[in-house]
C-alpha cells in the first residue's frame, strides 16, 4: 500500500511526510518520490500485546510519498509531475491551512490538475490507437485496438464534462483496460488540511462539502512541541486547547479512507497486525501473511474482536462460548477479525 501526498508547491507535503513517517525530507529524492513508512497504530492490537506479552509484535505499515508540488502558474508541466503517482494506491491531497489562501479553491484547482493529467494520458492513448487502427493488422486486433479506443473515448467525454469515471459502466471485460491507464480520478482520496497555529479553527462548510471526510492538523506545530520539555509542552497545549497529537488518529484514518482493513495473529510468540483490502477474502489474508499459506489452504479459525475480548484474549474461552468459526477460503474478512490460517505442512 503506497499513497501519495500531492498538492501544489509549499502545501505543506514535506512537513507532513515527515511527521507521519519520522523520515527527514531528502530534496534530492522528491523527483521521484521520497519513500518513508509509518506504523498504523491500533489500540486493539494494544490491548493484545498487553494480555500476550509476546516475544515479538509488529503492527501494519503504510508507505507514503512526498513528492513534488504542482506549480499553479506553469500547469504543463504538472502531468508528468503527477506521473510518479500512477502507481500508487491512493492520494492524500494536502492543503494549505496556514497561508489563509481558500480551502475549497485549493482542492477544486488540485482536482483539476488531476483530471487534465487523465485527459493528457488518455489524448496520448486515443492518438496512438488511431495510428494503430489505419495500420494493416489482422482483424481480431483491430477489433481489440477499435474497442479500446471506444472506452477512452467514452472516459474522455466523462472527464470532460467535468465527472468521475467512477459514474461510467464500465463492462466486466473493460476493467482491465481502465485499470491498465492507472487514472488518478479513479485512485481512493483524502483530503489533509495542514492548518496553522489555530488548531481549533473547523474546517469551512465550503470544503467539508466538497470532501466530507477531510481531516487537519496542526503539523508544524506539533513538531514544534514535540521538540519542548514535557512541562513547557503541557502549558502550551492547555493554552492551544488541546489534549494530545493527531498524528495517531490521521494515520487510522488514512488507512480506512483508503479502503483497507486489518486481521490480527496472536500468540505468546508473536502478535500483528496485517493490512488487506476491504472486502479481502480468508485465503487472499492467508496470501498476506505468506503465500505458502494461500497455496496450502485448509480453513481460516476466526474469532472476531469484540467476541475475543469477551473470551478474556482465550480461544478456549472463545469455543466454549461458540464464537470460535472455521471459515473457507471464500469467507470475508472483518476488520479486527483474529485469524489463524490451517495449512497443509
Ligand atoms: N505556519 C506554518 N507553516 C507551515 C506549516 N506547514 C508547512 N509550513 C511551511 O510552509 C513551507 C512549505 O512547507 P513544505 O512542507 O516544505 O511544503 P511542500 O508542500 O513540501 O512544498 P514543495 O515540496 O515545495 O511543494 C515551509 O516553510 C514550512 O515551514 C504549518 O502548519 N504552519
Ligand atoms: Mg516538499
Amino acid at each position: 500500500m503506497k499513497v501519495g501526498l500531492v498538492g501544489f508547491a509549499g502545501s505543506g507535503k514535506s512537513t507532513t511526510f515527515q511527521w507521519l513517517t519520522g523520515v527527514e525530507p531528502d530534496p534530492s529524492k522528491i523527483q521521484q518520490g521520497q519513500m518513508g513508512m509509518a506504523h498504523v497504530p491500533d489500540p486493539r492490537l494494544a490491548k493484545i500485546i498487553e494480555h500476550f506479552k509476546p516475544k515479538k509484535h509488529r503492527y501494519a505499515e503504510i508507505a507514503f510519498l512526498d513528492t513534488p508540488g504542482l506549480s499553479l502558474s506553469e500547469r504543463k508541466d504538472n502531468p508528468r509531475r503527477l506521473g510518479i503517482l500512477r502507481e500508487g494506491n491512493g492520494l492524500v491531497i494536502v492543503l494549505d491551512g496556514f497561508s489563509g489562501a481558500p480551502l475549497a479553491e485549493q482542492l477544486t484547482k488540485f482536482r483539476e490538475e488531476l483530471l487534465f493529467a487523465d485527459l493528457d494520458l488518455l489524448t496520448n492513448r486515443s492518438e496512438k490507437l488511431a495510428a494503430q487502427l489505419k495500420r494493416n493488422k489482422p482483424q481480431k486486433e483491430k477489433e481489440l485496438d477499435q474497442a479500446e479506443a471506444d472506452l477512452v473515448k467514452r472516459i474522455m467525454e466523462t472527464l470532460e464534462a467535468g465527472k468521475s469515471p467512477r459514474e461510467l459502466h464500465i463492462r466486466p471485460e473493460e476493467e482491465k483496460t481502465i485499470r491498465q491507464f492507472q487514472l488518478l480520478t479513479l485512485k481512493p482520496e483524502m483530503v489533509f488540511v495542514s492548518q496553522g497555529d489555530d488548531p481549533k479553527a473547523p474546517l469551512p462548510d465550503d470544503l467539508l462539502k466538497l470532501a466530507p471526510h477531510a481531516m487537519a492538523a496542526p503539523v508544524k506545530l506539533e513538531r514544534e512541541l514535540a521538540e519542548l520539555d514535557e512541562e513547557s509542552r503541557a502549558v502550551f497545549m492547555a493554552d492551544l486547547g488541546i489534549s494530545g497529537s493527531k498524528r495517531d488518529e490521521v494515520i487510522r484514518n488514512l488507512f480506512y479512507g483508503m479502503g483497507r482493513i486489518v486481521f490480527f495473529t496472536v500468540g505468546h510468540d508473536e502478535c500483528r497486525s496485517w493490512a488487506i483490502d476491504k472486502g479481502a477474502t480468508a485465503i487472499e489474508g492467508a496470501g498476506v501473511i505468506h503465500t505458502d499459506l494461500s497455496k496450502n489452504f485448509i480453513r481460516a479459525e476466526v474469532i472476531g474482536y469484540e467476541d475475543f475480548v469477551k473470551a478474556n484474549y482465550e480461544e478456549k474461552n472463545a469455543k466454549a462460548a461458540g464464537t470460535f468459526r472455521l471459515e473457507s477460503k471464500d469467507y470475508v474478512v472483518q476488520d479486527a477479525d483474529i485469524m489463524h490460517i490451517r495449512a497443509n505442512a
